[in-house]
């Protein structure tokens, strides 16, 4: 590692440096500054220090002419950024200081920020960890995404319903956004193809200006920084002056319009067929932008297109970049006269592909029609390069064709484009080498590797818990932020007693802090004695939230008939939000509510059960309740859960898993050991097996009491006693329906909840066992994933 190239600075100096930004940066003075405005000027005074490892790295980058690294994603899960640039650069102390001599607090204002939600979920989140590696990597980098005017909604409980509102962080000033006018590039959509003199010319009928804005993503230490490119959509002809002048405003307004709806909205609804051809556009919108600037900055000091896969590696975050293989042959062949063998063959040297799930909702397709109307040239490619590969693989089972029946399969289209498809924990890549492309990976063997997810302990430990990243530092040294393998140093503290209290107090205090949180964000009240038993994710069947709503019903059950028995205390703790088409997961979330109100409110309880669900989780919110978990809930049906990020997230953290053989839970359970993990449920296989019994849920529902009182007390509307009939949906399906298999997976769940409870009861064996999960979970950094990227994936060196 170089030295970092920040100079240092005094607390006295950055607070002069916050001032001057106060003045000149945001215009106003101390006496009249608002919360807001001492943010911007922290803010600017944290970036000017950002912007200069910042352009370092980028002229390192082109005068050593690395290869670069572009991370295609059409969701980046941000989150706060002030904190973690700060505590990357090695100021968050400083800075808090700074602010101190000036009235205010650092945290105060950290809180203040928004969240950039520009992402659903897991795969949006990971872009954002490795965004964060490949700084701290020193890894040349850009990541390209979208710049949403309304990122992911924001979700509010209104009798217990999801109600979505739109998201506004751009109604704020963006301190770390540079908008870049001069890079911006034309996209076209629909019109038609000609062929002149044997050479082919779209023309498109509709054209939009996508407008790069820059954000630097500092690694730690300083070391390395580099760009996420944000594309945000502008007309390319500004309005109809002719329109305006005769009073015809609207339309006049209309190209304006018509390119602000395309980045306007993360994941517009997909059932209409107008929200199709937006998302369609969105994607290509992205992809054509990305490798219009991949090929000007190439060809900026190379002539040979031939050469680009010596300087260019392009990551395809699930298939929604999938565009990339087709929009790049296009610009080869019809802008650049190769031949089209010669441009796929570039083409797939430059391109990977990572999948990122199995469920068959999720694997987009298109109707060809659509393609066609919107992407008239592209249809015509993905045709040439299914034609190439049939000619190159006769013996090719005819599923494993791009183009089947009236669809363009963007699965096939990407693994047949790439040159490595890889999934994201070693079951699911098994998974996806058995089932999802088996036929193509016999075709092209070795084509698919295992990439395990993981996670960015600055963000996850240093920043999240620094309770427990200062005992790690007392205890092993520093370091460990860059070096997350050392962690495996504090197995040998595990057996003092000391160091073990601190670790249980540090847990301890960090639940009391969450436990206040809470109870100004819904009113309940969680003992932070209790075990913090925690879900947060998505709400989707799969995750099946619904199994533990049902087994919290049975605890609540059991407590309630031996109100005298040795119950342990549980806050179960539910975080996530639901697709707003979904009605089933929306189904679950009004059970919960509805569920905690009436447990929350039995004084037959006394305490011993709470359930809290707090509205809109997100990543500030995740940062919050991963340090203050005991328990881990990862309980997915086996097969389902390509990885899972927030599962490593919570272990880090010292939280046990209750789970499923399911995503990198199988390798969480190998590294921290399988005495210090709760495991139950079926197996993948044997997920497949049980659906052959029709009768699966049937069989297990009469084999347990109390699952059937459960859901008997369900249906009687025990929890909706305003709709008794509410939920007859819900105990339907657990009934006839269940492909999740929740009612096979009951009982098995049930009792390993009691094993928690029992080791619970031994708090110095829990307090081992929270300690070595922490120390054994270095390998699920996001650095090492990272590494494994660059050299499987990539062939890229580290600049540093
Ligand atoms: C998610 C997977 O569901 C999750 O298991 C995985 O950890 C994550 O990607 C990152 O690899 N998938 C998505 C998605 O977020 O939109 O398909």
């Amino acid at each position: 590692m170089t030295t970092p190239l920040l100079p240092p600075v005094t607390i006295d100096q950055f607070r002069d440096d916050i001032l001057r930004h106060l003045t000149y940066s945001v215009g106003t003075d101390p006496e009249h500054a608002s919360s807001y405005d001492w943010r911007l000027a922290l803010s600017f005074a944290l970036r000017d220090r950002v912007v200069e490892p910042w352009f370092a790295s980028t002229r390192r980058t082109w005068t050593e002419d690395s290869k670069r690294v572009y991370y295609l994603s059409m969701e980046f899960l941000i989150g706060r950024v002030l904190e973690d640039a700060a505590i990357n650069i090695g100021l968050r102390d400083i800075a808090a200081g700074a602010l101190a001599l000036l009235g205010q607090d650092f945290t105060t204002l950290a809180e203040g920020e928004p969240d950039a939600a520009l992402g659903n979920g897991g795969l949006g989140r990971l872009a954002a960890c490795y965004m964060e590696s490949m700084a701290t990597l020193g890894c040349p980098a850009y990541g390209y995404g979208i710049r949403y005017e309304n990122g992911l909604f924001r979700q509010r409980f209104e009798s217990g319903q999801q109600v979505e509102a739109p998201e506004d962080w751009l109604t704020q000033r963006q301190p770390w956004d540079f908008e870049r006018p001069e890079s911006a590039y034309t996209i076209g959509f629909k019109g038609h193809v000609e062929n002149v003199d044997g050479r082919v010319r779209w023309i498109p009928g509709e054209t939009v200006l996508a407008s790069a804005h820059d954000m630097p993503v500092v690694g730690w230490r300083a070391n390395w920084a580099n760009t996420l490119r944000l594309w945000a959509a502008r007309p390319t002809t500004l309005f109809d002056l002719e329109r305006f002048n005769r009073g015809d405003y609207a339309a006049a307004a209309e190209p304006e319009i018509l390119a602000r709806t395309l980045s306007r909205v993360l994941y517009p609804d997909d059932t209409t067929y107008q929200g199709k051809e937006l998302r369609l556009k969105q994607e290509y919108f992205l992809t054509s932008a990305a490798i219009q600037d991949i090929l000007r900055r190439f060809l900026k000091t190379h002539d040979d297109l031939r050469q680009l896969p010596d300087k260019v590696a392009i990551q395809m975050n699930d298939t929604h970049p999938a565009l990339a293989g087709p929009e790049l042959i296009r610009l080869l062949v019809d802008h650049h006269g190769i031949a089209f063998a010669e441009a796929s063959r570039i083409a797939r040297e430059c391109l990977g592909y990572t999948n990122h799930t199995l469920l068959p909702e999720a694997l987009e397709r298109w109707s060809t029609w659509l393609m066609g109307t919107v992407l008239p040239r592209h249809m015509q490619i993905i045709e040439a390069i299914d034609a190439e590969h049939a000619q190159d693989y006769p013996a090719r089972p005819a599923h494993t064709a791009i183009v089947a029946g009236n669809e363009v399969k963007m699965g096939e289209l990407a693994f047949i484009t790439s040159h490595k498809v890889n999934g994201v924990s070693a079951l699911h890549t098994d998974l996806v080498r058995r089932n999802l492309f088996a036929d193509l990976d016999r075709l092209h063997p070795g084509r698919i590797i295992n990439e395990t997810n993981g996670v960015t302990p600055r963000r996850w430990l240093k920043l999240a818990n620094p309770g427990l990243s200062g005992l790690i530092t007392d205890t092993i040294g520093e370091g460990w932020e860059a070096d997350l393998d050392r962690l495996s140093g504090l197995e040998a503290h595990v057996e003092d007693r000391a160091f073990r209290d601190r670790f249980m107090a540090i847990k301890r205090a960090n639940k009391a802090a969450t436990s206040d949180w809470l109870a100004k964000r819904t009113g309940v009240q969680a003992d932070p004695d209790a075990i913090f038993d925690v879900q947060v994710k998505r709400i989707h069947e799969y995750k099946r939230q619904l199994l533990n709503i049902l087994q919290t019903i049975a605890q609540w059950q059991r407590i309630r008939d031996t109100p005298n028995g040795d119950h342990v205390p549980r806050v179960r703790i539910f975080g996530g939000k639901s697709a707003p088409g979904y009605a089933v997961a929306k189904e679950i979330i009004h059970l919960i509510n509805d569920v905690a109100a009436t447990i929350n409110a039995d004084p037959a309880v006394k305490g011993l059960l709470k359930v809290v669900f707090p509205a809109n989780y997100n990543v500030s919110m995740a940062e919050k309740l991963m340090p203050a978990a005991d328990l881990s809930e990862q309980i997915s049906t086996a097969g389902k859960e390509a990885s899972g990020t927030g599962n490593m997230k919570l272990s880090l953290n010292g939280a046990l898993t209750i789970g499923t053989l399911d995503g990198a839970n199988v390798e969480i359970r190998e590294r921290v050991g399988p005495e210090n993990f709760f495991l139950f449920g079926l197996t993948a296989d044997q997920v497949i097996q049980r659906r052959k019994d029709v009768d699966h849920a049937r069989h297990a529902i009469e084999a347990s009491q109390p699952l059937r009182d459960v859901l008997q007390m369900i249906a009687e509307g025990r929890f909706s006693p305003d709709q008794p009939d509410r939920y007859h949906g819900v105990v339907d399906r657990v009934w006839n329906h269940d492909y999740f298999l929740v009612a096979s997976d009951f009982t098995a769940y049930d009792d390993a909840q009691s094993q928690v409870d029992g080791v619970w009861r031994r708090p110095d064996d829990w307090a081992r066992m929270a300690a070595l999960n922490t120390a054994r979970m270095g390998f699920f950094s996001s650095d090492r994933a990272i590494r494994g990227y660059m050299n499987d994936i990539w062939s890229v060196e580290s600049a540093i």
